[in-house]
């Protein structure tokens, strides 16, 4: 069906989560439902605050520019707003966009009769962003455990952050969300190269210097068989996408939630619980592993 006629018969009404039929329209090709105004509303005012506060700043430099949390002694009271109050109510507003966002995702997939998986993605993102500005600083018990809205300054924030839990790349949680983060991009690359490879197969063996049809996916399937005996299939390799995507985001939350709340040693010293294991408890050797870690 072409794309025309099919938007006629999947523009209907119904599938709102809220609202009935008041905002159930389209604005050109854009669904706009509640949650369209509310992303507008939400977007409009947060961009518009942080321009109140570089305003209000010490620089234009688009690089220095920063909007702040509170100072640690506030807790979790609002703050002035030159003092970390544009922050928390930009913050607000972030999630504010980013919920609209996902729950807009929800009502197009509803008339469009489809699954949740994309919104779900979506919401696992949100979640990590959550996580790190409302979830760990409420833990914490201080809103001055978020991070600063700047470009230089949250790289300083994770600079510092990192080398507070001693060496980050020692946080378990870290490890396994940076492996799932590399396995996404090995994924994503054999099977981009894979369709492309199907699609645009170049000049064929045997028919001179002529263009080689388009392959179907019994040659995508025999490409991994040939080459290392299995193939995940054509479904499959879409499902490991999403389950390696979503597990990347999901333990990057884990990584920096448990930073703090859970342990707030060296991420380094945390491994000592290998060498108290009984086989392994001999107590020169905690010593040598302890002088080697400290670089003794
Ligand atoms: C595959 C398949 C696809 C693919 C890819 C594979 C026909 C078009 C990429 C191969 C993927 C495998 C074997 C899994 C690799 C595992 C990890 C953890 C990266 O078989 O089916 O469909 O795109």
């Amino acid at each position: 069906m072409a794309l025309l006629s099919f938007e006629r018969k999947y523009r209907v009404r119904g599938g709102t989560l809220i609202g009935g039929d008041l905002f159930d329209f389209w604005v050109g090709p854009f669904y706009v439902g509640f949650f369209g105004i509310t992303t507008v509303f939400f977007s409009i005012l947060g961009t518009g605050l942080i321009l109140y506060g570089a305003a209000l700043g010490p620089t234009w430099n688009i690089w220095q520019i920063s909007i702040d949390p509170p100072p640690l002694e506030y807790g979790l009271a609002l703050a002035p707003m030159m003092e970390g109050g544009l922050w928390q109510i930009i913050t607000i507003c972030a999630i504010g966009a980013f919920g609209s966002w996902t729950l807009r995702e929800v009502e197009i997939c509803r008339k469009l009769g489809i699954g949740y998986h994309v919104p779900i993605a979506f919401a696992t993102a949100v979640f990590a962003y959550v996580t790190l500005v409302v979830f760990r600083p409420l833990l914490m018990g201080a809103w001055g455990h978020g991070f600063p809205y700047g470009i230089f300054t949250h790289l300083d924030w994770v600079y510092a952050v990192g080398y507070q839990y001693g060496n980050f790349h020692y946080n378990p949680a870290h490890m396994i969300a940076i492996t799932f983060f590399f396995t996404t991009t090995l994924a994503l690359a054999l099977h981009g190269g894979l369709i492309l490879s199907a699609v645009n197969p170049g000049r064929s063996l045997e028919g001179g210097n002529k263009q080689a049809e388009v392959k179907a996916p019994e040659y995508e399937d025999t490409f991994f068989r040939d080459i290392i005996g299995y193939s995940v299939g054509t479904l499959g390799i879409h499902r490991l996408g999403l389950f390696l995507a979503l597990n990347a985001g999901f333990w990057s939350a884990v990584c920096i939630v448990i930073s703090g709340p859970l342990w707030d040693d060296s991420w380094v010293v945390w491994w000592d619980w290998w060498l108290e294991l009984p086989f392994f408890a001999q107590e020169d050797l905690v010593r040598e592993i302890g002088d080697i870690q400290f670089g003794l």
